[in-house]
Protein backbone atom coordinates (compact mmCIF):
# COMPACT_ATOMS: atom_id res chain seq x y z
CA UNK A 1 0.00 0.00 0.00
CA UNK A 2 1.79 2.58 -1.15
CA UNK A 3 1.33 6.30 -1.32
CA UNK A 4 3.58 7.86 -3.87
CA UNK A 5 6.00 5.65 -2.37
CA UNK A 6 5.52 5.61 1.42
CA UNK A 7 3.46 2.89 2.73
CA UNK A 8 0.76 4.37 4.55
CA UNK A 9 2.07 2.56 8.35
CA UNK A 10 5.25 4.74 7.20
CA UNK A 11 6.95 5.86 11.10
CA UNK A 12 7.93 9.57 10.49
CA UNK A 13 9.15 10.74 13.50
CA UNK A 14 12.09 12.55 15.38
CA UNK A 15 14.93 11.55 16.74
CA UNK A 16 17.27 11.90 20.21
CA UNK A 17 19.29 9.93 23.07
CA UNK A 18 19.10 10.47 26.36
CA UNK A 19 22.02 11.81 27.83
CA UNK A 20 21.73 15.11 24.84
CA UNK A 21 18.25 16.13 25.74
CA UNK A 22 17.29 15.13 29.54
CA UNK A 23 20.13 16.76 31.47
CA UNK A 24 19.04 16.19 35.57
CA UNK A 25 22.00 14.27 35.89
CA UNK A 26 21.96 13.85 39.65
CA UNK A 27 18.05 13.71 40.65
CA UNK A 28 16.10 11.32 41.53
CA UNK A 29 18.72 8.44 42.34
CA UNK A 30 20.41 8.63 38.85
CA UNK A 31 24.33 7.36 39.17
CA UNK A 32 27.18 9.02 36.86
CA UNK A 33 27.20 8.12 33.24
CA UNK A 34 30.19 8.04 30.96
CA UNK A 35 28.60 10.95 29.35
CA UNK A 36 28.19 13.39 32.53
CA UNK A 37 32.65 13.35 32.42
CA UNK A 38 32.62 14.93 28.90
CA UNK A 39 33.10 18.66 28.30
CA UNK A 40 32.71 20.67 26.42
CA UNK A 41 34.57 21.04 23.37
CA UNK A 42 33.98 22.43 19.70
CA UNK A 43 34.54 21.95 16.02
CA UNK A 44 38.73 22.91 16.36
CA UNK A 45 38.69 21.46 20.34
CA UNK A 46 38.40 18.22 21.34
CA UNK A 47 35.76 17.09 24.02
CA UNK A 48 37.92 16.22 27.11
CA UNK A 49 36.80 12.64 29.32
CA UNK A 50 37.74 14.04 32.80
CA UNK A 51 38.56 11.15 36.04
CA UNK A 52 34.96 12.09 37.55
CA UNK A 53 33.85 15.57 37.57
CA UNK A 54 36.12 18.01 38.39
CA UNK A 55 36.00 21.74 39.25
CA UNK A 56 36.33 24.41 36.79
CA UNK A 57 35.00 22.07 33.68
CA UNK A 58 32.25 22.70 31.79
CA UNK A 59 29.76 19.59 31.20
CA UNK A 60 27.38 20.16 28.98
CA UNK A 61 25.19 17.04 28.96
CA UNK A 62 24.51 17.63 33.02
CA UNK A 63 21.68 19.86 31.91
CA UNK A 64 21.21 19.43 28.34
CA UNK A 65 17.63 20.86 27.73
CA UNK A 66 16.47 19.72 30.73
CA UNK A 67 13.73 17.39 28.75
CA UNK A 68 13.47 15.55 31.85
CA UNK A 69 11.75 18.41 33.94
CA UNK A 70 10.36 19.72 30.30
CA UNK A 71 9.26 16.59 28.56
CA UNK A 72 5.34 17.23 28.68
CA UNK A 73 5.43 20.40 27.16
CA UNK A 74 7.90 19.46 24.53
CA UNK A 75 5.69 16.17 23.44
CA UNK A 76 3.15 18.83 23.24
CA UNK A 77 5.71 20.15 20.01
CA UNK A 78 6.05 16.74 19.01
CA UNK A 79 2.36 16.00 18.64
CA UNK A 80 1.72 19.65 16.89
CA UNK A 81 4.79 18.42 14.19
CA UNK A 82 2.83 15.19 14.09
CA UNK A 83 5.93 12.84 14.64
CA UNK A 84 4.57 9.42 14.31
CA UNK A 85 7.35 7.91 16.47
CA UNK A 86 9.66 9.53 18.90
CA UNK A 87 12.90 8.08 19.51
CA UNK A 88 15.29 8.00 22.79
CA UNK A 89 17.04 6.14 24.78
CA UNK A 90 16.57 4.83 28.42
CA UNK A 91 19.70 6.52 30.15
CA UNK A 92 21.05 3.25 31.86
CA UNK A 93 22.12 4.98 34.82
CA UNK A 94 18.71 6.06 36.29
CA UNK A 95 17.74 1.96 36.53
CA UNK A 96 21.06 1.21 37.24
CA UNK A 97 22.90 4.23 39.02
CA UNK A 98 26.17 1.99 39.36
CA UNK A 99 25.48 -1.02 36.47
CA UNK A 100 26.16 -4.05 38.90
CA UNK A 101 23.68 -4.54 41.61
CA UNK A 102 20.40 -6.35 41.31
CA UNK A 103 18.13 -4.02 42.42
CA UNK A 104 16.72 -1.29 39.74
CA UNK A 105 16.13 2.37 40.94
CA UNK A 106 12.09 2.77 41.57
CA UNK A 107 12.93 6.74 40.88
CA UNK A 108 14.36 6.03 37.00
CA UNK A 109 11.50 3.28 36.04
CA UNK A 110 8.51 5.64 36.88
CA UNK A 111 10.22 8.36 34.74
CA UNK A 112 10.47 6.25 32.03
CA UNK A 113 6.81 4.91 32.65
CA UNK A 114 5.26 8.52 32.44
CA UNK A 115 7.49 9.42 29.38
CA UNK A 116 6.21 6.53 27.62
CA UNK A 117 2.67 7.12 29.08
CA UNK A 118 2.58 10.70 27.89
CA UNK A 119 4.16 9.76 23.69
CA UNK A 120 1.49 7.02 23.33
CA UNK A 121 -1.42 9.40 24.63
CA UNK A 122 -0.17 11.69 22.00
CA UNK A 123 -0.45 8.60 19.59
CA UNK A 124 3.13 8.85 19.19
CA UNK A 125 5.20 5.59 18.91
CA UNK A 126 8.63 5.16 21.60
CA UNK A 127 11.62 3.60 19.53
CA UNK A 128 13.68 2.88 22.67
CA UNK A 129 17.85 2.38 22.25
CA UNK A 130 18.81 0.69 25.51
CA UNK A 131 22.53 1.81 25.10
CA UNK A 132 23.17 5.45 23.26
CA UNK A 133 26.44 6.41 24.03
CA UNK A 134 25.93 5.62 27.82
CA UNK A 135 27.19 2.97 30.52
CA UNK A 136 27.07 3.93 34.38
CA UNK A 137 30.64 5.47 34.91
CA UNK A 138 31.29 2.33 37.81
CA UNK A 139 31.61 -0.03 35.38
CA UNK A 140 34.45 1.83 33.54
CA UNK A 141 36.08 2.33 37.02
CA UNK A 142 35.45 -1.49 38.97
CA UNK A 143 35.74 -3.56 35.35
CA UNK A 144 36.95 -1.50 33.02
CA UNK A 145 33.94 -1.13 30.66
CA UNK A 146 33.08 -3.81 27.86
CA UNK A 147 36.98 -5.04 28.60
CA UNK A 148 35.30 -6.86 30.66
CA UNK A 149 33.03 -10.20 29.85
CA UNK A 150 30.68 -9.17 33.02
CA UNK A 151 29.53 -6.61 31.32
CA UNK A 152 27.42 -8.86 29.00
CA UNK A 153 25.65 -9.84 32.27
CA UNK A 154 25.18 -6.14 33.36
CA UNK A 155 23.47 -5.49 30.42
CA UNK A 156 21.10 -8.58 30.24
CA UNK A 157 20.19 -7.59 33.47
CA UNK A 158 19.66 -4.06 32.56
CA UNK A 159 17.36 -4.58 29.66
CA UNK A 160 15.52 -7.56 30.92
CA UNK A 161 14.20 -5.27 33.37
CA UNK A 162 13.08 -2.66 31.21
CA UNK A 163 11.72 -4.95 28.77
CA UNK A 164 9.45 -6.12 31.07
CA UNK A 165 8.74 -2.67 32.72
CA UNK A 166 7.73 -1.58 29.67
CA UNK A 167 6.49 -5.07 27.88
CA UNK A 168 3.35 -2.85 27.02
CA UNK A 169 4.12 0.51 26.05
CA UNK A 170 7.50 -0.03 23.97
CA UNK A 171 7.31 -2.44 20.91
CA UNK A 172 10.50 -1.15 18.91
CA UNK A 173 13.70 -1.35 20.77
CA UNK A 174 17.47 -1.13 19.45
CA UNK A 175 20.55 -2.55 21.64
CA UNK A 176 23.62 -0.23 21.17
CA UNK A 177 23.61 3.05 19.15
CA UNK A 178 25.78 3.03 16.31
CA UNK A 179 27.90 -0.10 17.46
CA UNK A 180 30.55 0.19 14.62
CA UNK A 181 31.59 3.71 15.49
CA UNK A 182 33.94 2.20 17.84
CA UNK A 183 35.79 0.49 14.91
CA UNK A 184 36.69 3.67 13.25
CA UNK A 185 38.07 4.96 16.65
CA UNK A 186 40.43 7.43 15.88
CA UNK A 187 39.60 9.36 19.09
CA UNK A 188 39.00 8.00 22.59
CA UNK A 189 35.47 9.17 22.31
CA UNK A 190 34.43 6.47 20.26
CA UNK A 191 35.79 4.05 22.89
CA UNK A 192 34.55 5.51 25.43
CA UNK A 193 31.33 5.87 24.13
CA UNK A 194 29.93 2.93 22.97
CA UNK A 195 32.04 0.29 25.54
CA UNK A 196 33.28 2.70 28.48
CA UNK A 197 36.63 1.80 26.98
CA UNK A 198 40.07 3.86 27.56
CA UNK A 199 43.25 2.19 25.56
CA UNK A 200 46.96 2.96 27.01
CA UNK A 201 49.19 3.85 24.51
CA UNK A 202 50.92 0.69 24.82
CA UNK A 203 47.48 -1.22 23.65
CA UNK A 204 46.92 -2.67 20.29
CA UNK A 205 43.57 -0.76 20.15
CA UNK A 206 42.48 -2.56 17.11
CA UNK A 207 42.45 -5.25 19.59
CA UNK A 208 40.97 -4.67 22.72
CA UNK A 209 37.94 -2.90 20.70
CA UNK A 210 37.31 -5.49 19.04
CA UNK A 211 36.92 -8.07 21.89
CA UNK A 212 35.10 -5.59 23.49
CA UNK A 213 32.84 -4.70 21.01
CA UNK A 214 32.38 -8.53 20.54
CA UNK A 215 30.98 -8.49 23.89
CA UNK A 216 28.78 -6.25 23.10
CA UNK A 217 27.33 -8.02 20.01
CA UNK A 218 26.97 -11.07 22.09
CA UNK A 219 24.96 -8.92 24.73
CA UNK A 220 22.88 -7.79 22.37
CA UNK A 221 22.51 -11.37 20.56
CA UNK A 222 21.30 -12.80 24.36
CA UNK A 223 18.90 -9.37 24.43
CA UNK A 224 17.25 -10.04 20.97
CA UNK A 225 16.22 -13.88 22.11
CA UNK A 226 15.27 -12.83 25.55
CA UNK A 227 12.94 -9.54 24.54
CA UNK A 228 10.98 -12.20 22.27
CA UNK A 229 10.05 -14.13 25.09
CA UNK A 230 9.07 -11.07 27.37
CA UNK A 231 6.78 -10.06 24.50
CA UNK A 232 7.08 -12.05 20.91
CA UNK A 233 5.64 -8.82 19.23
CA UNK A 234 8.56 -6.58 19.99
CA UNK A 235 10.51 -5.73 16.78
CA UNK A 236 14.29 -5.76 17.87
CA UNK A 237 16.81 -3.88 16.20
CA UNK A 238 20.78 -3.41 16.41
CA UNK A 239 22.03 0.58 15.21
CA UNK A 240 24.90 0.74 13.04
CA UNK A 241 26.61 3.80 11.43
CA UNK A 242 26.64 4.07 7.75
CA UNK A 243 28.63 6.00 6.36
CA UNK A 244 29.72 4.53 3.31
CA UNK A 245 33.43 4.95 1.86
CA UNK A 246 33.50 5.24 -1.13
CA UNK A 247 36.51 4.60 -3.89
CA UNK A 248 38.49 7.80 -4.64
CA UNK A 249 39.10 7.01 -8.11
CA UNK A 250 38.32 3.70 -10.28
CA UNK A 251 41.85 2.52 -9.65
CA UNK A 252 41.49 -1.57 -8.90
CA UNK A 253 43.19 -0.92 -5.77
CA UNK A 254 41.06 2.06 -4.38
CA UNK A 255 38.26 0.09 -4.78
CA UNK A 256 39.85 -2.99 -3.19
CA UNK A 257 40.60 -0.40 -0.08
CA UNK A 258 36.72 0.79 0.16
CA UNK A 259 36.29 -2.68 0.03
CA UNK A 260 38.24 -3.46 3.13
CA UNK A 261 37.56 -0.05 5.17
CA UNK A 262 33.56 -1.34 4.83
CA UNK A 263 34.08 -4.55 6.61
CA UNK A 264 34.82 -2.42 9.97
CA UNK A 265 30.89 -1.46 9.35
CA UNK A 266 29.96 -4.75 8.12
CA UNK A 267 31.19 -6.86 10.59
CA UNK A 268 28.67 -5.29 13.41
CA UNK A 269 25.33 -6.16 11.20
CA UNK A 270 26.84 -9.46 10.03
CA UNK A 271 27.03 -11.02 13.33
CA UNK A 272 24.23 -8.74 14.61
CA UNK A 273 21.93 -10.13 11.65
CA UNK A 274 23.38 -13.49 10.44
CA UNK A 275 24.42 -14.72 14.20
CA UNK A 276 27.78 -15.40 12.95
CA UNK A 277 31.21 -14.31 12.73
CA UNK A 278 32.05 -13.86 8.83
CA UNK A 279 35.00 -15.31 7.23
CA UNK A 280 37.27 -11.55 6.65
CA UNK A 281 37.06 -11.23 10.32
CA UNK A 282 38.40 -14.45 11.28
CA UNK A 283 40.84 -14.17 8.79
CA UNK A 284 41.97 -10.99 9.73
CA UNK A 285 41.71 -11.58 13.22
CA UNK A 286 44.67 -14.67 12.91
CA UNK A 287 46.53 -12.43 10.18
CA UNK A 288 47.27 -9.61 12.50
CA UNK A 289 47.77 -12.30 15.87
CA UNK A 290 45.00 -11.31 17.84
CA UNK A 291 43.47 -13.35 20.30
CA UNK A 292 39.88 -12.66 20.34
CA UNK A 293 37.80 -14.50 22.93
CA UNK A 294 34.87 -16.20 22.51
CA UNK A 295 33.15 -19.55 23.48
CA UNK A 296 30.51 -22.35 21.87
CA UNK A 297 28.20 -21.03 23.75
CA UNK A 298 28.63 -17.42 22.44
CA UNK A 299 28.59 -18.40 19.31
CA UNK A 300 24.66 -20.10 19.85
CA UNK A 301 24.49 -17.20 21.78
CA UNK A 302 24.90 -15.21 18.85
CA UNK A 303 22.54 -17.98 16.24
CA UNK A 304 19.95 -17.16 18.01
CA UNK A 305 19.73 -13.56 19.03
CA UNK A 306 19.57 -12.54 15.29
CA UNK A 307 17.68 -8.97 14.95
CA UNK A 308 14.21 -8.10 13.44
CA UNK A 309 15.57 -5.02 11.53
CA UNK A 310 18.08 -2.58 11.04
CA UNK A 311 18.77 0.41 12.68
CA UNK A 312 20.78 2.96 11.31
CA UNK A 313 22.21 6.62 11.13
CA UNK A 314 23.23 8.24 7.97
CA UNK A 315 24.47 11.97 7.61
CA UNK A 316 27.39 11.78 4.87
CA UNK A 317 29.71 9.47 3.03
CA UNK A 318 33.40 9.19 3.02
CA UNK A 319 36.14 8.23 0.15
CA UNK A 320 39.35 6.22 0.90
CA UNK A 321 42.63 5.94 -1.56
CA UNK A 322 45.77 4.16 -2.10
CA UNK A 323 47.16 6.64 -4.73
CA UNK A 324 50.46 8.71 -3.26
CA UNK A 325 49.72 11.84 -4.19
CA UNK A 326 46.74 12.68 -2.90
CA UNK A 327 46.20 14.16 0.75
CA UNK A 328 44.70 12.50 3.02
CA UNK A 329 44.18 10.90 6.92
CA UNK A 330 45.91 7.92 7.65
CA UNK A 331 44.15 4.86 8.96
CA UNK A 332 46.07 3.39 11.51
CA UNK A 333 45.02 -0.43 11.11
CA UNK A 334 44.95 -0.17 7.14
CA UNK A 335 48.32 2.33 6.53
CA UNK A 336 48.44 1.84 2.59
CA UNK A 337 45.51 3.67 2.25
CA UNK A 338 43.70 6.96 3.37
CA UNK A 339 40.73 9.01 4.12
CA UNK A 340 40.10 11.84 1.31
CA UNK A 341 37.81 14.38 0.62
CA UNK A 342 35.47 13.49 -1.75
CA UNK A 343 35.82 16.68 -4.40
CA UNK A 344 32.59 15.88 -5.95
CA UNK A 345 30.32 16.98 -2.58
CA UNK A 346 29.97 20.08 -0.05
CA UNK A 347 30.86 19.62 3.23
CA UNK A 348 29.10 20.81 6.15
CA UNK A 349 30.67 23.54 8.76
CA UNK A 350 31.91 20.61 10.22
CA UNK A 351 33.50 19.19 7.56
CA UNK A 352 30.48 16.54 7.08
CA UNK A 353 30.17 15.84 3.60
CA UNK A 354 26.40 16.18 2.16
CA UNK A 355 25.83 13.46 -0.20
CA UNK A 356 21.90 12.14 -0.72
CA UNK A 357 22.68 9.82 -3.37
CA UNK A 358 24.54 7.78 -0.76
CA UNK A 359 21.49 7.50 1.34
CA UNK A 360 19.70 5.30 -1.47
CA UNK A 361 23.65 3.73 -2.00
CA UNK A 362 23.25 2.75 1.77
CA UNK A 363 19.88 1.72 1.63
CA UNK A 364 20.32 -0.65 -1.66
CA UNK A 365 23.58 -2.26 -0.30
CA UNK A 366 22.37 -2.72 2.96
CA UNK A 367 18.90 -4.56 1.73
CA UNK A 368 20.73 -6.17 -1.31
CA UNK A 369 23.09 -7.63 1.88
CA UNK A 370 20.10 -8.72 4.23
CA UNK A 371 16.77 -8.46 3.08
CA UNK A 372 15.28 -7.32 6.07
CA UNK A 373 13.32 -4.09 7.09
CA UNK A 374 15.30 -1.11 7.75
CA UNK A 375 14.64 1.69 9.62
CA UNK A 376 17.24 5.17 9.37
CA UNK A 377 16.88 6.56 12.68
CA UNK A 378 18.89 9.46 12.52
CA UNK A 379 19.76 11.62 9.36
CA UNK A 380 20.06 15.87 9.55
CA UNK A 381 22.02 18.77 8.91
CA UNK A 382 24.00 20.24 11.94
CA UNK A 383 24.14 23.57 11.11
CA UNK A 384 24.58 27.04 13.13
CA UNK A 385 21.13 28.01 13.51
CA UNK A 386 20.75 32.63 13.34
CA UNK A 387 17.23 33.87 15.10
CA UNK A 388 16.35 36.97 12.44
CA UNK A 389 14.33 39.98 14.45
CA UNK A 390 11.26 38.27 14.93
CA UNK A 391 13.15 35.42 16.70
CA UNK A 392 12.69 33.07 13.65
CA UNK A 393 15.68 30.87 12.48
CA UNK A 394 14.84 30.94 8.42
CA UNK A 395 16.78 27.41 8.07
CA UNK A 396 16.34 26.88 4.28
CA UNK A 397 19.78 24.92 4.51
CA UNK A 398 17.78 22.31 6.47
CA UNK A 399 14.69 21.36 4.57
CA UNK A 400 17.24 21.41 1.83
CA UNK A 401 19.40 18.80 3.25
CA UNK A 402 16.07 17.11 4.28
CA UNK A 403 14.39 17.29 1.07
CA UNK A 404 16.75 15.55 -0.85
CA UNK A 405 17.67 13.00 1.34
CA UNK A 406 13.60 12.03 1.51
CA UNK A 407 13.63 12.38 -2.30
CA UNK A 408 16.74 9.53 -2.28
CA UNK A 409 14.57 7.46 0.00
CA UNK A 410 11.27 7.24 -1.70
CA UNK A 411 13.58 6.51 -4.80
CA UNK A 412 15.08 3.46 -2.90
CA UNK A 413 11.19 2.53 -1.71
CA UNK A 414 9.48 3.02 -5.08
CA UNK A 415 12.11 1.95 -7.49
CA UNK A 416 14.77 -0.39 -5.85
CA UNK A 417 11.97 -2.29 -3.63
CA UNK A 418 13.58 -1.44 -0.51
CA UNK A 419 11.86 -2.22 2.93
CA UNK A 420 12.02 1.12 4.42
CA UNK A 421 9.47 1.69 7.76
CA UNK A 422 10.22 4.53 9.26
CA UNK A 423 12.11 7.60 9.10
CA UNK A 424 13.39 9.17 12.58
CA UNK A 425 15.66 12.84 12.12
CA UNK A 426 17.92 13.42 14.46
CA UNK A 427 17.75 15.98 16.42
CA UNK A 428 13.94 17.01 16.29
CA UNK A 429 14.99 19.54 18.71
CA UNK A 430 18.02 21.66 19.24
CA UNK A 431 20.42 18.74 21.79
CA UNK A 432 23.81 18.64 22.96
CA UNK A 433 25.77 17.74 20.41
CA UNK A 434 27.35 14.07 21.10
CA UNK A 435 30.97 14.55 19.06
CA UNK A 436 31.85 18.20 19.95
CA UNK A 437 29.36 18.78 23.01
CA UNK A 438 28.09 22.00 21.58
CA UNK A 439 24.71 23.86 22.04
CA UNK A 440 25.11 25.68 18.95
CA UNK A 441 25.56 23.03 16.38
CA UNK A 442 21.75 22.62 16.01
CA UNK A 443 19.89 19.83 14.06
CA UNK A 444 16.40 20.49 15.44
CA UNK A 445 12.91 22.09 14.14
CA UNK A 446 12.83 23.39 17.47
CA UNK A 447 14.65 25.73 18.91
CA UNK A 448 16.47 25.79 21.89
CA UNK A 449 17.51 29.11 23.24
CA UNK A 450 20.74 28.04 25.37
CA UNK A 451 24.64 29.18 23.99
CA UNK A 452 27.77 26.45 24.02
CA UNK A 453 28.90 28.22 27.70
CA UNK A 454 25.61 27.51 28.87
CA UNK A 455 23.45 30.37 28.59
CA UNK A 456 20.19 30.82 27.76
CA UNK A 457 16.62 30.24 28.70
CA UNK A 458 15.38 27.47 27.46
CA UNK A 459 12.94 28.34 25.71
CA UNK A 460 11.80 26.60 22.69
CA UNK A 461 10.51 28.24 19.38
CA UNK A 462 9.56 26.60 15.73
CA UNK A 463 12.16 26.92 12.94
CA UNK A 464 10.80 27.19 9.50
CA UNK A 465 11.82 23.68 9.10
CA UNK A 466 9.19 23.01 12.04
CA UNK A 467 5.63 23.71 9.10
CA UNK A 468 7.58 22.05 6.56
CA UNK A 469 8.51 18.77 8.02
CA UNK A 470 4.75 19.31 9.58
CA UNK A 471 3.62 19.33 5.72
CA UNK A 472 5.97 16.45 5.01
CA UNK A 473 4.02 14.34 7.93
CA UNK A 474 0.78 14.97 6.56
CA UNK A 475 1.39 14.51 3.16
CA UNK A 476 2.77 10.78 3.96
CA UNK A 477 6.05 12.23 2.26
CA UNK A 478 4.70 13.63 -1.04
CA UNK A 479 4.69 17.38 -0.52
CA UNK A 480 8.63 18.49 0.22
CA UNK A 481 8.37 21.94 -1.74
CA UNK A 482 9.56 24.32 1.06
CA UNK A 483 6.97 27.67 1.13
CA UNK A 484 7.45 31.02 2.72
CA UNK A 485 4.82 31.11 5.51
P1 LIG B 1 26.92 15.23 16.41
C1 LIG B 1 29.87 9.81 13.71
C2 LIG B 1 29.32 9.68 12.46
C3 LIG B 1 27.96 9.70 12.30
C4 LIG B 1 27.13 9.84 13.41
O1 LIG B 1 26.47 13.88 15.74
C5 LIG B 1 27.66 9.95 14.67
C6 LIG B 1 29.02 9.94 14.82
C7 LIG B 1 29.58 10.07 16.18
O2 LIG B 1 30.79 10.66 16.24
O3 LIG B 1 26.91 10.02 15.82
C8 LIG B 1 25.52 10.09 15.80
O4 LIG B 1 26.06 15.43 17.60
C9 LIG B 1 25.02 9.76 17.20
C10 LIG B 1 24.33 10.90 17.89
C11 LIG B 1 24.91 12.20 17.46
C12 LIG B 1 24.63 12.36 15.98
O5 LIG B 1 25.21 11.31 15.24
O6 LIG B 1 28.35 15.02 16.76
O7 LIG B 1 24.24 8.61 17.24
O8 LIG B 1 24.37 10.68 19.28
O9 LIG B 1 24.44 13.31 18.17
C13 LIG B 1 25.13 13.67 15.40
O10 LIG B 1 26.72 16.29 15.39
Amino acid sequence: MLTKGFPNDFMWGGAVAAHQIEGAYNVDGKGLSIADVMTGGSNSKAREITEGILPGHYYPNHEAIDFYHRYKEDIKLFKELGLKAFRTSINWTRIFPNGDKKEPNEEGLAFYDQLFDELLANNIEPIITLSHFEIPYHLYQEYGGFRNKKLIDFFTHYAETVMRRYRNKVKYWMTFNEINNQADGQHDLHTWTNSAVLCKDEENKEEVITQASLYELIASAKVVKLGKEINPDFQIGCMMAYVPVYPYGSHPADMMASVKVMERRFLYSDIHVRGEIPAYALAAWKEKGFNIEYTEADLQVLKEGTVDYIGFSYYMSAAVTTQPNIKGDPIPDFPEAKMVRNPHVKASDWGWQIDPIGLRYVLNTVYQRYNIPLFIVENGFGAYDKQDENGKVVDDYRIEYLTKHIEQMQLAVVEDGVDLIGYTPWGVIDIISFGTGEMEKRYGFIYVDKDNQGNGTLARSKKKSFGWYQRVIESNGTELSNRDE
